[in-house]
C-alpha cells in the first residue's frame, strides 16, 4: 500500500525516524537512509523540525493561526517534501539486519569489494569433537541472541562499524571498521550430516576464503576441535605459530596424537596441530590441569594459570618464534566457571575475565594475528546474557588491538 503524501493543515508531520544528522560547522546536515539524499539545514529549521518529533500537525504548531507563518510553513512543506519528515503511516524503520556481538550481517559476497570486510565473524555450530558436555553447537546462537546490547554506530552506506568507546583510552575502540558477521560455516544440521572430517574441512575452506580476501577470520564455535580446520587454511604460510589459552592442554584424550581427522577430539587435537607442517611452535597460556605436553616436545611451551598471569606475554615466546604469524585459540573454560559458566569442561581457579582482558591484549599488541577463534560456548537460559555480553567484550576488545596492528602496518 503506497500511503498518500498530501500536506494540509490536517497532517500529523513526524520527524522521519531513518534520518541521521551531523553537524557541518554551522549547519547541520541530515541524511535521509531512505532516499539516500543529504539536506543541510540551519539552526532554525532544525528548531522547527525538532518540533515534530511528536506528531504535529499545523494546527497544533501555530495554535494562533498560520497566518504571518507562511515561510515556516513553506519549510515544513520542503521538509515533507524531501521525506524529513513523514506521515505516521509513512513510518518504517529498516533497520540493518544484526548477528553475532550485534554487528551487521553480509553475506561472504562482501569479501569480493577490496577493503570492505577487516574482520569476518564465522559461526561454527559444531559439536562432533566433544567427549562430555553436549551444546556446544549452541555457541554461536547465543552470540547472535544474546548480545543486542552491545552498543555500535553504523555507517548505513558501508555498514562499517564505529563504537564501544573505552574509558581508560578516551576513545572508541573501533572507527570505521569493515567488520561482519558472514553467518555459519554451515548449520548444525549439516555439519552433523557431514561428519567431522568433512566439517573440519568446511570450516578450512571458509577460513581460507575470508583470509585470502585480506580480512582477520574469527571463529565463534563450537567445540575446540573446530581449530584444527581452521588452522589447517593456513597451511600456505611457510611456518606459524598457535597461541592457546585454556584450562587444559587438550594432549591427551583416546589419542594423544591422532593420526586421523576422524580421531580428533577436543581435548586431543593439539597432538593433531602439532605434526602439521607448518607449526612451528605453539604457547599453551592458562593451564590448570590435566598434564604439559612441553615436557614431551620442545615446540610446546605449556604455561600454567600462575606463571601465564606472573610474565609478560612476549617473554613467554622464545626468540627465534616471535616474529611468526600467529593463530590465536581461545577456550572460554580458561575462565573461571563464575565467569563463565556456559562452557562444558568447569575447572575451578581460573582466570577472571578482566585478567584474559589483559592477556589478550597483550598478545594482541606483540604479535602478527592471522586468526582467531573462540570455542566451548555452550547454551544456558539462566547464564546466556551475562556471557553473551562478556564474550562479546572479551572477542571485541582483542579484536579491536589486531585491527589496530593491522592498519598500521
Ligand atoms: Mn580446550
Amino acid at each position: 500500500m503506497t500511503p498518500t503524501r498530501v500536506f494540509s493543515p490536517e497532517t500529523p508531520l513526524i520527524l522521519n525516524p531513518n534520518v541521521v544528522r551531523r553537524r557541518v560547522g554551522d549547519e547541520t546536515e541530515l541524511w535521509n537512509l531512505d532516499t539516500g539524499l543529504r539536506f543541510r539545514v540551519d539552526a532554525e529549521t532544525l528548531a522547527l523540525l525538532d518540533r515534530c518529533a511528536a506528531p504535529a500537525t499545523l494546527a497544533s504548531l501555530f495554535p494562533a493561526a498560520t497566518a504571518g507563518r507562511e515561510e515556516e510553513v513553506g519549510v515544513l512543506r520542503e521538509l515533507f517534501k524531501r521525506r524529513l519528515l513523514v506521515t505516521g503511516d509513512e513510518v518504517s524503520v529498516a533497520p540493518v539486519e544484526r548477528g553475532l556481538m550485534n554487528l551487521p550481517v553480509a553475506s561472504p559476497r562482501r569479501l569480493a569489494i577490496p577493503g570492505a570486510v577487516e574482520v569476518g565473524l564465522l559461526g561454527v555450530p559444531f559439536e562432533q569433537g566433544g567427549l562430555t558436555a553436549p551444546g556446544a553447537r549452541l555457541g554461536p546462537d547465543v552470540l547472535r541472541r544474546c548480545a543486542w546490547s552491545v552498543d555500535w554506530r553504523v555507517d548505513p552506506d558501508t555498514l562499517r562499524v564505529s563504537g564501544l568507546y573505552d574509558l581508560d583510552e578516551e576513545r572508541d575502540l573501533f572507527e570505521r571498521v569493515g567488520m561482519f558477521d558472514l553467518g555459519d560455516v554451515a548449520s548444525a544440521g549439516e555439519l552433523a550430516q557431514l561428519g567431522k572430517p568433512a566439517s573440519l574441512a568446511a570450516v578450512q575452506n571458509v577460513v581460507q576464503y575470508v583470509a585470502a580476501a585480506g580480512a582477520l577470520p574469527v571463529l565463534i564455535g563450537g567445540d575446540h576441535s573446530l581449530t584444527v580446520g581452521a588452522v589447517a587454511a593456513f597451511d600456505a604460510l611457510p611456518r606459524m605459530g598457535i597461541i592457546q589459552l585454556d584450562a587444559h592442554s587438550d594432549y591427551s584424550g583416546p589419542a594423544a596424537e591422532p593420526p586421523t581427522l576422524a580421531e580428533v577430539f577436543h581435548n586431543n587435537f593439539v597432538g593433531y596441530l602439532r605434526r602439521m607442517p607448518n607449526v612451528a611452535f605453539i604457547l599453551q597460556l592458562g593451564l590448570r590441569a590435566g598434564d604439559e605436553p612441553s615436557r614431551r616436545h620442545p615446540d610446546v611451551r605449556s604455561c600454567s594459570l600462575r606463571r601465564t598471569l606472573s610474565s609478560p606475554i612476549a617473554r613467554l615466546i622464545p626468540p627465534e618464534f616471535s616474529e611468526l604469524p600467529y593463530y590465536v585459540t581461545v577456550d572460554l573454560d580458561v575462565l573461571d566457571p563464575l565467569y563463565m559458566p556456559n562452557t562444558g569442561c568447569f575447572e575451578p581457579g581460573g582466570m577472571s575475565d578482566r585478567e584474559l582482558n589483559a592477556v589478550l591484549a597483550e598478545i594482541g599488541d606483540v604479535v602478527e594475528v592471522v586468526g582467531a577463534d573462540f570455542v566451548e560456548i555452550t547454551a544456558d537460559p539462566l547464564h546466556d546474557q551475562r556471557t553473551a555480553v562478556m564474550v562479546s567484550n572479551l572477542i571485541l576488545r582483542f579484536v579491536a588491538r589486531v585491527v589496530r596492528r593491522r592498519r598500521g602496518r
